[in-house]
């Protein structure tokens, strides 16, 4: 009884196989004529793309600040990108102040913070820090580069 199953569901399971791979043939066909309608869909999705440009290059990067740099201490961007800065202190209050681009986040211990901007002019920016951490705060700088 058993063996007669067992050879029932192997005439299925080989019915089946031979359904998938006859539909891969069939998928196969499909491949052939899909070259001419690809060259369409590069060329429609450049237009949707223009739109979806900000949203997929958003740049996220995380920044440490401390007594008294930034670590990164550059961070390169492309003209138009969105850039998410992550910023944490790993000692005292810091903040990074991005003058050109409006951007003040406080950097505080043992917290995130963040602010979102978009780098909508090419050129290499001040990154500093705003709040008085000790005698070295005036040298606490970073460089945003954002290329063209
Ligand atoms: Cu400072």
């Amino acid at each position: 009884m058993n063996k007669k199953v067992l050879i029932l569901i192997s005439i299925f399971l080989i019915s089946i196989i031979g359904g998938c791979s006859s539909g891969e043939k069939a998928q196969g066909e499909e491949k052939k004529v899909t070259p001419d309608p690809s060259k369409d869909e590069v060329k429609t999705p450049t237009k949707t793309n223009e739109g979806e440009v900000k949203k997929t290059n958003t740049k996220v990067i995380t920044m440490i600040a401390e007594k008294f740099k930034f670590t990164p201490s550059t961070i390169t961007v492309k003209k138009g990108d969105e850039v998410e800065i992550i910023i944490k202190s790993i000692d005292v209050k810091h903040s990074l102040s991005i003058p050109a681009f409006g951007v003040n986040i406080d950097a505080v211990p043992d917290k995130k913070n963040s602010a979102k901007f978009v780098a909508s002019k090419a050129g290499t920016f001040d990154m500093v820090c705003e709040v008085f951490c000790g005698s070295g705060h005036d040298d606490m700088k970073a460089t945003l580069i954002v290329e063209e």
